[in-house]
């Protein structure tokens, strides 16, 4: 099958350009975009389309927030950075209303997601020596199979795909993996006294979303109280309402002791992650133990305050859910012989392709791509569809219509 894509003399030379002088280490769709605002985008020669990926989550609030960006451009032209060698009039204020708006008694904050995955990994290893009486060096953190929580040595660690881990190594130890929504070998590795913490994600993002049973949540609520095991829930691409709720653990109610955030934190404006946790835990890191030179910034604390603030206002969990289960309906009535399996919830869902041609979820996305949609495959055969939370109705069903006629080239 060939899948025709006409890169424009403008898209080409930005393409080009990157081709020469830039690390080779994505396969973008051909598009190069140059304005997004809401649920769209626009390239260079001003075709529109609809933004199904989200920056993988990092813009629920649509691209470029009116609100988002006047605190962005308010703060910038009155402090953006001082160090944590001092205060700053906006950290204290960000922290005061994070941890109210989450529900812990305190925050750390930092910029990218793994960084404050590593933070999260950190203060586990640190609570497993000082408070649980863990060995020196042999914490152990537990991580499900298929997970993704970024790309340092880490994070690369505990990884189980080789296109993450192959040719990095050596690797960070006391790392172990069990298979995902497997409670029975949560509570087989749980045995060991060594095991400071279990890090998950509540619904596996880059593995293809993956939603676990449900219970499973509590599941691993109920083991880690009973074995004393830290439960870490990553929320870095589930939570801040993508799911249809705050966070994906809100759907069983559930409250893992350290919380992990980023990507839409900032609204996708600037890196901004954080980890909450109760002092019992924070306190376990001493002054000049940990940091980061951006961490806690004044102008990623005002951005945070008005990110938050507009997924409360514009009630953007609600919506999320309502549009998502409109999303898994109206793809469900299309009854395409190559969907086979719709699935995610709130905004966060994905098919898999059912093909003969092993590049069929890429040879769906560009021709998605020519029609005006804008998505991404993830491990082949599946493509998640995450737009902003603050979509219609109407521009759902006129999604649906740009992937029914573009499913027409698979069919
Ligand atoms: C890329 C994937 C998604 C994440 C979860 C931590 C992080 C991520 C659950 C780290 C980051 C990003 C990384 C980005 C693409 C994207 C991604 F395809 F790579 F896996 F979303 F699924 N926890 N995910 O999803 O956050 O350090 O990136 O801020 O590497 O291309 P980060």
């Amino acid at each position: 099958m060939t899948v025709t894509t006409h890169a424009t003399a403008a898209t080409q030379h930005y393409i080009d350009i990157e081709e020469r002088y830039g690390a080779h280490n994505y396969h973008p769709l051909p598009v190069v975009l140059k304005k997004g605002l809401g649920v769209f985008l626009w390239d260079v020669d001003g075709k529109k389309y609809y933004d199904f990926l989200s920056g993988y989550s990092a813009v629920n609030q649509g691209h470029c927030h009116p609100k988002i960006v006047a605190a962005l451009i308010e703060q910038a032209q009155l402090l953006t950075l001082t160090s944590r060698a001092f205060h700053n009039n906006l950290l204290g204020e960000y922290e005061k209303y994070i941890t109210a708006y989450f529900g812990y008694d305190k925050v750390l904050p930092m910029n990218t997601g793994v960084e404050a995955g590593e933070t999260a990994v950190k203060l586990a290893r640190r609570w497993g020596y000082t408070v649980k009486g863990i060995e020196a060096n042999k914490a152990k953190i537990i991580f499900a199979e298929g997970n993704f929580w970024g790309r340092t040595l880490a994070a690369i660690s505990s990884s189980t795909d080789p296109s993450s881990y192959t040719n990095f190594g050596p690797f960070v130890p006391g790392f172990e993996n069990v298979p995902y929504n497997d409670l029975v070998a949560l509570e087989k590795v749980f045995q060991d006294k060594n095991v400071a913490a279990f890090m998950f994600e509540p619904i596996q993002g880059e593995a293809g979303v993956v939603v676990p049973d449900e219970g499973y949540i509590t599941g691993i609520r109920k083991l880690c109280n009973e074995y004393n095991v830290l439960m870490i829930a990553d929320e870095i691409q589930t939570g801040l309402c993508r799911t249809g709720k705050l966070l994906a653990c809100d759907a069983e109610e559930i409250r893992p002791d350290i919380l992990v955030l980023g990507k839409a934190l900032s609204g996708g404006t600037l890196p901004i992650s954080a980890v909450l946790c109760d002092n019992a835990i924070m306190m376990t890191i001493k002054p000049g133990e940990h940091g980061s030179t951006y961490g806690g910034n004044p102008l990623a604390c005002k951005v945070a305050i008005a990110a938050l603030q507009v997924l409360k206002d514009e009630k953007m969990a609600e919506n999320a859910a309502i549009m998502g289960q409109l999303f898994r309906d109206e793809l469900q009535k299309l009854q395409s012989p190559v969907i086979k399996i719709i699935r995610g919830r709130g905004l966060l869902n994905a098919i898999v392709i059912e093909h003969s041609n092993k590049d069929a979820a890429w040879d769906l996305c560009v021709e998605m791509m020519n029609n005006g949609l804008l998505a991404k495959p993830t491990h082949g055969d599946k493509i998640r569809f995450a737009p902003a939370l603050n979509i219609t109705a109407a521009q759902i069903l006129d999604a649906v219509k740009i992937i029914k006629k573009s499913l027409k080239l698979l069919e």
